[in-house]
């Protein structure tokens, strides 16, 4: 049995009779209160779900099972999925092992690439990349063994299964799906050795003499992988997961919602926001044109891409890593220094105004500036890097649900009419 199914075997028994005792002993605590306006207000701030992958404490931005991600980012993304997974960080072997094992399972069908050709010319590429991973749903293992009868215990192995497929594939469809809708070229193919990250950056054909774009490749996978179970697409994987869909649905459906501006198309956002900044000031504008712009895009009724969180309170630490980056490697960089300026404007700007409650950057502040210095400049397809990375969060999450048996997903709407009557309104 492979390194990370036998220790995920190991674990998951004690995993399983601690939530069983702490059901049991405290099922009828109370953790949560939910008002009129959490109800109206997308369940803001209720708990109500459990996710062990990640946490991000408004305070401290992004863990991962107990580690904050600043200390995270210089592993390996395979790495964070097997501690994503298990709890743990792989030993060297132990990672080798989860390596050949996706470079085993890499090889694309080649009836994917039909589909993608046969798609419009002007897909969007996040709607191509999620085509691409529902079409394989054919090759699911946990389907065909769930249609064979497999008893509960079991969810969690062909999960997995079909989780290790599915990663494996996805550096080389997100790269061919960039050379297609770009027309960059033939595909490029994978070499042996090579890791996830660095293969993707490789497949993708940037020009990369010094090794740095693979470099941000690692970064920005590892930074991506995870953000706790409520937001959009991790929420939307969860709950399509506990109909006891199998990981291509359920994947794809999680991506369909970071395909949306406020989620992780954000970065697309992001870049062409800082870009026209760049372009209207001919790259060069004093702190208070910066200023002006950002109050005019306020006033216009639009947000400032990159700014905000539903959970954080904090200058997000995955920013501050990419903003480092950023800053090492490039800071003459005319959008780099812009990303900066931004960074020492803009929340200024956010608090003044007084509604955003996070006037911090997000992850989606920086990254965008650090592909095109690159020349990964199509911006559309920057939410595509960031599914590659956030399809480990949430394959890890499926696979740990299905192993402590998480039942089907099913809250309790209301009525408008309902509420009224339960508050005293109108009568
Ligand atoms: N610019 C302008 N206004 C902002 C803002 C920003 N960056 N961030 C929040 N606000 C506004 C909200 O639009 C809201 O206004 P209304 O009351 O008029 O509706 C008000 O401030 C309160 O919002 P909030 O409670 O602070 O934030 P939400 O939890 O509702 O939304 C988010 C969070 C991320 C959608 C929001 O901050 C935003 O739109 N940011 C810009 C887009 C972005 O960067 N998204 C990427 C987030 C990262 C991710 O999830 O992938």
């Amino acid at each position: 049995m492979a390194v990370l199914k036998k220790t995920l075997a190991a674990k998951i028994p004690d995993w399983r009779q601690e939530i069983s005792a702490l059901n049991k002993a405290h099922g009828a605590t109370v953790i949560s209160e939910v008002t009129v306006s959490q109800a109206y207000g997308g369940a803001r701030g209720v708990k109500s779900m459990v996710c062990d992958t990640s946490e991000v404490p408004p305070e401290h931005g992004l863990i991962v099972r107990g580690i904050p991600i600043a200390q995270l980012k210089n592993k390996l993304p395979e790495e964070i999925f097997f501690l994503l997974c298990t709890g743990e960080l792989p030993d060297r072997k132990s990672l080798e092992a989860l390596q050949e094992d996706l470079a085993a399972r890499a090889k694309v069908p080649a009836y994917v690439w039909k589909v993608l050709e046969a798609m419009p010319p002007k897909s969007h590429p996040m709607c191509m990349f999620d085509t691409a991973i529902l079409c394989m749903q054919r090759e699911s293992k946990f389907q065909k063994a769930y249609d064979a009868g497999m008893r509960k215990d079991e969810y969690w192995d062909p999960m997995l299964e079909d989780s290790l497929d599915m990663l494996a594939k996805l550096p080389a469809i997100a790269a061919g799906i960039y050379r297609m809708r770009f027309k960059k070229g033939p595909r490029i193919a994978a070499k042996k050795g090579l890791d996830w990250a660095g293969n993707y950056a490789r497949m993708l054909g940037i020009k990369d003499p010094k090794g740095e774009f693979a470099d941000l490749m690692r970064l920005y996978l590892v930074l991506h992988c995870d953000h706790e179970g409520g937001n959009v697409s991790a929420h939307t994987c969860h709950c399509v997961g506990s109909a006891l869909s199998d990981a291509y649905y359920a994947v794809s459906a999680g991506l369909n919602g970071l395909a949306g501006p406020l989620h992780g198309l954000a970065n697309q956002e992001c870049l062409s926001w800082t870009l026209e900044v760049n372009e209207k000031f001919g790259g060069q504008l004093s702190d208070e044109q910066l200023r002006k712009f950002a109050w005019d895009t306020l006033n216009s009724g639009k947000v400032i891409p990159g700014y905000g969180h539903a959970v954080l309170r904090i200058t997000d630490p995955r920013f501050d890593a990419f903003h480092e980056f950023g800053m090492k490697h490039f800071p003459d960089d005319p959008v780099m220094r812009l990303v900066d300026q931004v960074f020492r404007i803009v929340p200024g700007v956010l608090k003044e105004q007084g509604k955003a409650k996070d006037p911090w950057p997000n992850v989606d502040a920086a990254s965008g500036a650090l592909l095109y210095h690159y020349g990964l400049i199509e911006q559309s397809y920057y939410t595509v890097l960031f599914s590659v990375s956030r399809a480990m969060g949430m394959c890890s999450q499926l696979v740990v649900n299905r192993a402590i048996g998480t039942p089907i997903e099913r809250p309790k709407s209301v009525t408008t009419a309902w509420l009224k009557s339960k508050t005293g309104v109108g009568g």
